[in-house]
């Protein structure tokens, strides 16, 4: 079975920062989008694939200039998802609230 992950949208329902995020995002520990201002709110549509092979690990940080970047959470997307139409999981570490929209489909070739 392959398969790939469709990146579709991150709706951001609670910032970590007063104001906007500088978000970005990590699939297995490599950039993956970002960086994006998002606020309170806000949406982010994503128009991303990306193969995964078992299971993958995507992570969404805040960029910030006069500290650390803040880790907001890490989810695991699993190849057992396939197929399953509009999925979605959370990211909520450091106060802040933000769902990841997304779709696990086989992976054509072109
Ligand atoms: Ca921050
Ligand atoms: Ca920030
Ligand atoms: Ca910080």
């Amino acid at each position: 079975m392959t398969a790939e992950v469709k990146f579709v949208r991150l709706q951001c329902l609670e910032t970590e920062d007063n104001g906007a995020d500088e978000v970005y995002l990590h699939y297995n520990g490599s950039h993956l989008a970002g960086i994006h201002d998002i606020e309170t709110g806000g949406q982010w549509q994503l128009d991303l694939v990306k193969r995964i092979d078992g299971e993958a690990l995507v992570s969404l940080f805040d960029e910030d200039d006069i500290d650390e970047d803040d880790h907001l959470g890490t989810i695991v997307i699993s190849e057992s998802e396939l197929n399953q139409g509009l999925r979605s999981q959370t990211f909520n570490l450091d106060d802040a609230n933000y769902v990841l929209f997304y779709r696990v489909r086989p992976f054509e070739e072109d």
